[in-house]
């Protein structure tokens, strides 16, 4: 049988994930979960997986969550979501948002529902030219799921972020750049290249330093100035006793770049 997520390592330290399931768009099943949470648990075990590319197999990123177990035609009970949210996706987005190394998601197709919120919950997303966002939920009679309810207002504000959820109407990837839902739209044959040479520089740079900016950014969204302040003093404190930050300050008096290791 196919591997649900495909892994590959590249020398530069990125690892590639792609949710596999081409015929199904890669529509997310409990197992794809499941397997996509394993996976990330292994680059975190790993400390030579410095940065990390999602993307998906096929002509999709993902149509969110399998709604084949649902077909009316076939059962009429109904479903307890919150407890497949409770034991599949939430770990799953906590797992993205957690990796204390950083997260590439390269759409290269359609991200619908819960595929679209996996991939907002990247700590960097580049689309090719071709793909869209859809918050497909209130199609279905749903909630915004999988983080998208507290990260929409956050990336696009509230007015949009109810638009996209109320409406549930397809953006394409130049929309969602110009809003600010992404980081960048790129031609979608330069897709795959650009994501693994933004992986790579990622990979070669201060990986405890970004492990700490994510974690601060993450934070910062939850409290005032006052405690945020605090907050990165010690981030802060931490970050310059790493061997990176030395490294990075005798690049700079050397004028050449930083060795950075990670460290
Ligand atoms: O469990 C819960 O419900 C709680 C958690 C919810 C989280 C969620 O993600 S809710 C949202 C679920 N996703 C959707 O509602 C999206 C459903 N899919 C679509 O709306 C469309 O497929 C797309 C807009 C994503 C793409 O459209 P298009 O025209 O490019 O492709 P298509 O022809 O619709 O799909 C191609 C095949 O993939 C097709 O199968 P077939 O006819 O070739 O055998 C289609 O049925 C299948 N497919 C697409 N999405 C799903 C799916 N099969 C199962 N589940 C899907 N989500």
């Amino acid at each position: 049988m196919d591997e649900l997520v495909v892994v590959r390592d590249d020398p530069s330290g990125v690892r590639h994930l792609t949710l596999n399931r081409p015929d199904r768009l890669n529509a997310l099943t409990v197992e794809l979960g499941a397997a996509l949470r394993v996976a990330l648990d292994g680059c975190a075990d790993d400390e030579r997986v410095r940065a990390v590319v999602l993307t998906g197999a096929g002509r999709a990123f993902c149509a969110g969550h399998d709604l084949s177990d649902r077909d009316p035609r076939r059962t009429s009970d109904p479903p307890d979501l919150g407890g497949l949210l409770e034991e599949a996706y939430n770990p799953l987005i906590r797992r993205v948002r957690d990796l204390d190394r950083p997260v590439i998601a390269a759409v290269n197709g359609v991200a619908a529902g819960a595929g679209a919120n996996l991939a907002l919950a990247c700590d960097i997303v580049l689309a090719g030219r071709s793909a869209s966002f859809l918050q497909a939920f209130s199609r279905i009679g749903l909630v915004p799921d999988c983080g998208g309810t507290w990260l929409l207002p956050r990336l696009v504000r509230e007015a949009r972020a109810k638009g996209l959820a109320l409406l549930a109407e397809p953006i394409d990837a130049a929309t969602a750049a110009a809003w600010g839902l992404i980081w960048r739209v790129v031609d979608d044959e330069e897709l795959a290249t650009l994501s693994t040479a933004l992986a790579a520089r990622l990979a070669a740079g201060p990986t405890r330093a970004y492990a700490l900016t994510k974690r601060a950014i993450h934070e910062a969204g939850a409290t005032d100035l006052d405690v945020q302040l605090d907050r990165e003093r010690d981030w802060q404190r931490e970050a310059g006793r790493t061997a990176d930050h030395g490294e990075g300050v005798a690049a700079f008096f050397d004028r050449r770049p930083p060795r950075f290791e990670g460290r």
